[in-house]
C-alpha cells in the first residue's frame, strides 16, 4: 500500500520556495487536514519526519531487548505469556513505523543501516540494564506510561501514515502500562522483598523516564518546526509535566517513594514541582555512553546477521508469487486473443 506513493514523487520535484506551495501546505496543516504521502510537502517537514519517526521505529525495536531479556526468567507461566505478546507488540510497532517512514521516500534497508552502523539515534531509555523482574514492571508503569503520554499528541499528528499507525500503537501501549503497573502492585503489596525490589526500580527508571521527553525546551532544536507543523503539538517540557502530575500519584497508591527529595505539589499551579534533571547524564548516553548502549547495538546487530536468511527466504518467495503471477496472465491474455 504504502510502496506505491513512492512512485509519486513528481510532486517533490517542484521548487520548495515556491510560497503558494508553501502557503497552501500551511493552511492545510491549519485546517487540520492530513498530510499525504503524494501531497506536496516541505522538504524539511520530510526530512524531519523521516528523522522522528524512524528514530521512533528503532526506540520500539531496540526496546524490545530490555524487557527480552526476561522471558526466560519471567516467574510464573501467565506472566511470561504477556511479556511474550508485550515484547512482540513493540516488534510490532517498529514494523508500522518504518512503513510510515517509507511513504517519506527512504528504504527500509537505509533506516536499518544507519541504526545498525550507530549513526541514527534510538530513546535513550533503552539503554538501561533490567537487573531484577521489578525493571519489567517499571518499564511497562514508567516507560509505556511515557510513551503513552508522548504518543497520544502524535494521534493528531498532521502527517496521516504517523497519525493513523499511532491510533493502534497508543491502544497497545495501554494495555503494556497496565500490566507494569499491575507486576508493580503485586511486588509493592508483596514481602518486604518484593516491596524493596520495587522501589529500587523506581529509584532506577524515574530520571531515565523523565529523560525520554527529550530536552528542555530552550535546547530543543526541533521543537519550534514541529509544532508549528502540527507533528508535535506539545513541547517537551509540557508533556514531561504532564507525567509527573499523572504519575506521582500513582506511586503514592503504591506507597513507593518518587527518588526526587524536590519534589512537592504546588497548589498555586495545581501541578507537581520537581528537581533539576542532570543533563549531562542524557548527553553521555546519547554519545553512547550509557550503561547499555554498546551491549544494545551488538544484539542487534546479531538479530540483523542471524535473520539475513530470513529476508533472503522473503524475497525469494515474493519473486516466486510475482513469476508466477506475470505468466498465468500472459496465458489469460492468450486465452484472450483465441
Ligand atoms: N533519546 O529537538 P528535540 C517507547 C534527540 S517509544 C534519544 O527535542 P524532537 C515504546 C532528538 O532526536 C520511545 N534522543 O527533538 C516502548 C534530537 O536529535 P537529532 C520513543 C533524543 O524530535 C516502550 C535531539 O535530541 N518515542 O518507549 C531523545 O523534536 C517500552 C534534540 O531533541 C518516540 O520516539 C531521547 N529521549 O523531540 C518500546 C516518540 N530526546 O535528531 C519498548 C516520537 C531527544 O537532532 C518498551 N518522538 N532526542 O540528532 C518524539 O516525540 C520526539 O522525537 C522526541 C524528541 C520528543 C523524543
Amino acid at each position: 500500500m504504502y510502496t506505491q506513493a513512492l512512485d509519486a514523487r513528481g510532486s517533490d520535484a517542484l521548487p520548495e520556495d515556491d510560497g503558494a506551495l508553501q502557503q497552501r501546505f500551511l493552511a492545510r496543516v491549519d485546517a487540520e487536514e492530513k498530510i499525504e504521502p503524494k501531497d506536496w510537502m516541505p522538504a524539511r517537514y520530510r526530512s524531519t519526519l523521516i528523522r522522528q519517526i524512524s528514530q521512533h521505529a528503532h526506540s520500539e525495536i531496540v526496546g524490545m531487548l530490555p524487557e527480552g531479556n526476561w522471558i526466560t526468567r519471567a516467574p510464573t507461566l501467565m506472566r511470561k505469556a504477556i511479556l511474550i505478546a508485550k515484547v512482540q507488540d513493540e516488534g510490532g510497532h517498529g514494523a508500522y513505523l518504518y512503513s510510515a517512514a517509507e511513504t517519506l521516500g527512504v528504504s527500509r534497508d537505509q533506516l536499518v543501516d544507519q541504526l545498525l552502523s550507530g549513526k541514527a539515534k534510538y530513546s535513550s531509555i533503552f539503554n538501561y540494564p533490567t537487573p531484577t523482574w521489578a525493571d519489567v514492571g517499571a518499564i511497562g508503569w514508567l516507560v509505556d506510561g511515557a510513551a503513552i503520554m508522548n504518543q497520544i499528541p502524535l494521534c493528531r499528528c498532521s502527517y496521516g501514515p504517523y497519525a493513523r499507525a499511532m491510533v493502534r500503537v497508543c491502544r497497545e501501549e495501554s494495555f503494556h502500562q497496565r500490566q507494569g503497573y499491575d507486576i508493580m502492585l503485586h511486588l509493592a503489596q508483596g514481602s518486604p522483598e518484593q516491596k524493596r525490589m520495587a522501589q529500587e526500580a523506581l529509584d532506577r527508571w524515574w530520571w531515565p523516564a523523565l529523560m525520554m521527553f527529550g530536552p528542555s525546551d530552550a535546547n530543543s532544536t526541533h521543537s519550534g518546526d514541529s509544532q508549528r507543523w502540527k507533528i508535535k503539538r506539545f513541547s517537551n517540557d509540557e508533556l514531561r509535566q504532564k507525567f509527573v502530575d499523572f504519575t506521582v500519584p500513582q506511586a503514592e497508591f503504591l506507597d513507593l517513594r518518587v527518588p526526587d527529595p524536590q519534589l512537592r505539589w504546588d497548589e498555586a499551579k495545581q501541578r507537581y514541582e520537581f528537581g533539576p534533571i542532570d543533563w549531562s547524564e542524557f548527553d553521555r548516553v546519547l554519545k553512547g555512553n550509557g550503561p547499555c548502549n554498546a551491549e544494545r547495538l551488538t544484539a542487534r546487530r546479531h538479530a540483523h546477521a542471524e535473520g539475513a536468511w530470513v529476508r533472503e527466504a522473503a524475497s525469494a518467495h515474493a519473486e516466486k508469487q510475482r513469476r508466477r503471477a506475470a505468466t498465468a496472465a500472459a496465458a489469460a491474455d492468450q486465452e484472450g486473443v483465441r
